[in-house]
């Protein structure tokens, strides 16, 4: 098939969700094309069945704001008619829901027919969807997608409750690409980040006030008290600066660091002890996901979709949102007898297998086929 992939390129769980699926459907032997506003960040290279078309807006002083949308539609359009792509799949329904819309009518007229798949992936329906500036928008564009899939039961639910959907949403879970994300062997890097044996707490995000960093800081404090560690801070974004202000306020700054948006994600969790996740929204949790590969437990908080992936007390623990002391307790609980944490790594592991790439792959291929048909 000819895919069509467009997301945002950007340090997030949904553009890396999107590249990992459309490098594992170019390895399938699918022609895919990336269409975005940049390189996304997980697409390290483009080969002979891979392409990237970059969406690029021309402004005008009269514009108060760029208009992406229109350059989004308008490239859509073009790739489609001269690629001759078989299928869309858009992922993030703002804006890429309503503009893979508007370019299906377009080419409609064009007498060329463009099947669009939608996947909703969290803060699209939970935070920015829901706002009444953009709802109407995001619903119709819900309704008029071909097929839409959710990452997780929880979303989908979220969707049907707020929003007047007539379309049926279909759950594919996030998935982990087990050839990528595997415990590898990095004693000279452990070393050099605990040179005592201290243990190491690992936290991915894109440091916005959803993922609330500070409570991963504050965690973190409570664990050191009482069993030495070192926390590496993987990712970056706007809450950055607060987040190591209050890593100097509460004294730990010494022990934590922070690698920025770092490529070798998986050599960082090969060393992890633990991976924190203390989320107020989280329709699924990539992050957590690809750490239980890595045999890695999870200390999350229990909010949106969590719970299907981390199950308490089996792959790690999840307290309400903001309850930092009883993440410390139940991370000191994991890390404080060597048997207890080998059952909680060997049980992330096995949980992690459930989303493995090549089965959800599939379900995602079933999709495409059922539109194109
Ligand atoms: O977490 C973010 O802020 C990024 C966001 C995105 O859309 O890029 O992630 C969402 O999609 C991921 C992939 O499906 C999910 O694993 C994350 O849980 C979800 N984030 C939220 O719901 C906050």
């Amino acid at each position: 098939m000819k895919i069509g992939i467009v997301c945002y390129p950007t340090y997030g769980g949904s553009g890396v969700l999107a590249t990992e699926l459309g490098k594992a459907l170019a390895r399938k032997g699918h022609e895919i094309h990336f269409i975005s506003s940049s390189l996304p960040v997980r697409l390290d290279s483009v080969g002979t069945n891979i392409f990237f078309h970059e969406v690029s807006v021309v402004n005008y002083p009269l514009f108060e704001y760029p208009p992406y949308e229109l350059a989004l539609i308008s490239r859509l359009v073009d790739v489609v008619k001269y690629e001759k792509l078989d299928i869309l799949h858009v992922h993030y329904a703002i804006p890429h829901a309503f503009a893979a819309f508007a370019a299906k009518q377009i080419l409609a007229g064009m007498g060329i027919s463009i099947p669009v798949v939608t996947t909703l992936h969290g803060t699209d329906i939970t935070l920015v969807g829901k706002d009444p500036l953009y709802e109407p928008a995001v619903t119709y564009s819900i309704n008029h997608s071909d097929a839409v899939t959710a990452v997780s039961s929880y979303l989908k639910n979220e969707t049907c409750q707020f929003f007047d959907i007539k379309k049926d949403i279909k759950i594919i879970y996030n998935f982990v690409d087990f050839n990528r994300f595997s415990k590898k062997k990095k004693d000279h890097f452990k070393l050099a980040i605990a040179p005592a044996g201290e243990k190491i707490i690992v936290h991915t995000s894109n440091f916005r006030r959803v993922k609330r960093v500070e409570d991963v800081v504050t965690t973190f404090k409570l664990i050191n008290d009482k069993i030495p560690s070192k926390l590496l801070f993987i990712g970056d974004g706007p809450e950055r600066a607060r987040i190591e202000q209050l890593c100097r306020t509460l004294l730990v700054a010494d022990d934590v660091r922070f690698l920025g948006k770092i490529e070798a994600v998986e050599e960082v969790l090969s060393v992890a002890d633990l991976f924190l996740l203390p989320s107020e929204q989280e329709s699924f949790g990539l992050a957590a996901l690809e750490a239980m590969a890595c045999q890695v437990p999870v200390i999350s908080s229990d909010a949106e979709g969590l719970p299907e992936i981390n199950v308490q007390g089996v792959t790690g623990f999840m307290s309400p949102v903001g309850d930092v002391e009883s993440m410390a307790e139940n991370a000191l609980y994991i890390l404080s007898d060597p048997e207890i944490h080998m059952k909680f790594k060997e049980a992330a592991y096995h949980q992690a297998q459930r989303f493995d790439l090549d089965k959800i792959m599939l379900q995602y291929e079933e999709v495409y086929q059922s539109v194109i048909n």
